[in-house]
């Protein structure tokens, strides 16, 4: 899969795109990342890509003319997905991330300051994404967000299929705890069953935990989950014991 990146801050995604998985997804050749200076697209010797909004107020707005050059440039006959990284798009989520998985090409748009000029989203982005409710100061974290998301998905980047496959979110409950040494920390022991070599009674241990975890911490997931016959009844035993000593 191709990413390309726009944005007027390229330095910030080095560390990133040569770091850990992505790195090693970049070197094995399963993912290509390109990231481009908005700049390079700007027509005038200061290199200027941003203007006063129009009807005035505070902070300043990306200028259309530079994003439409370095779209229709980068996007070539190829027809890349092409993603704006924005407050006002739809929240990213497990579905999402595995719906531009899909994708082949990808492009991002990464904007600063008060935002981009209305007619670039009109006419060059095929889909607006947030990645939260909440302001950060341009989009280029976002993209990375997603870039580390959706590379996951990708075939053959994540070593073991099986951590993939059993991804907490794929299943649509969070993940169950997890235990490595030491034995104790803190006066804290492991769960015996962990220890117990049966990888039958560990394998319902850990059904039971990730189980019990959607319900304290995220029940908002429990109505879209679709669970086993035998899910729903662990998820019953729960729910009473909760509201026994609850
Ligand atoms: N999830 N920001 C983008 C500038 C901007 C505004 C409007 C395009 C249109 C954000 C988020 C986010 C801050 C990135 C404003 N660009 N992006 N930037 N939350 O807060 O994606």
């Amino acid at each position: 899969m191709r990413i390309q990146v726009l944005t007027i801050f390229p330095e910030l995604f080095a560390p990133f795109v040569a770091t850990s998985l992505v790195g090693r997804a970049t070197e094995r050749g399963l993912l290509r990342i390109e990231v481009h200076d908005l700049r390079d697209y700007s027509e005038d010797r200061h290199r200027s890509v941003d203007d006063e909004p129009y009807g005035g107020g505070g902070g300043m707005v990306m200028t259309a003319p530079p994003w439409i050059r370095a779209v229709r440039d980068l996007a070539g006959d190829r027809q890349p997905w092409r993603v704006l990284l924005s407050p006002q798009g739809r929240r990213l989520d497990d579905a999402k991330v595995r719906e531009l998985a899909a994708r082949e090409e990808l492009m991002l748009l990464c904007g600063r300051y008060e935002g981009i000029d209305e007619r670039v989203r009109e006419t060059m982005v095929d889909e607006e994404i947030s990645i939260g409710d909440y302001v950060l100061s341009g989009g280029e974290l976002p993209a990375m967000v997603l870039i580390e998301a959706v590379s996951r998905q990708v075939p053959g980047v994540v070593g073991l299929e099986k951590s993939v496959r059993e991804d907490s979110f794929r299943r649509g409950l969070l993940d169950h705890p997890h235990y490595t040494r030491p034995p104790v920390v803190e006066g804290l022991e492991v769960p015996e069953v962990l220890l117990s070599g049966n990888h039958a009674a560990i394998e319902s241990w850990r059904e039971a935990e990730a189980l019990r975890a959607t319900l304290e911490k995220r029940p908002d997931l429990l109505v879209e989950a679709d669970l086993t016959e035998v899910q729903r009844r662990e998820l019953e035993r729960l729910r009473k014991s909760a509201r026994k000593s609850g």
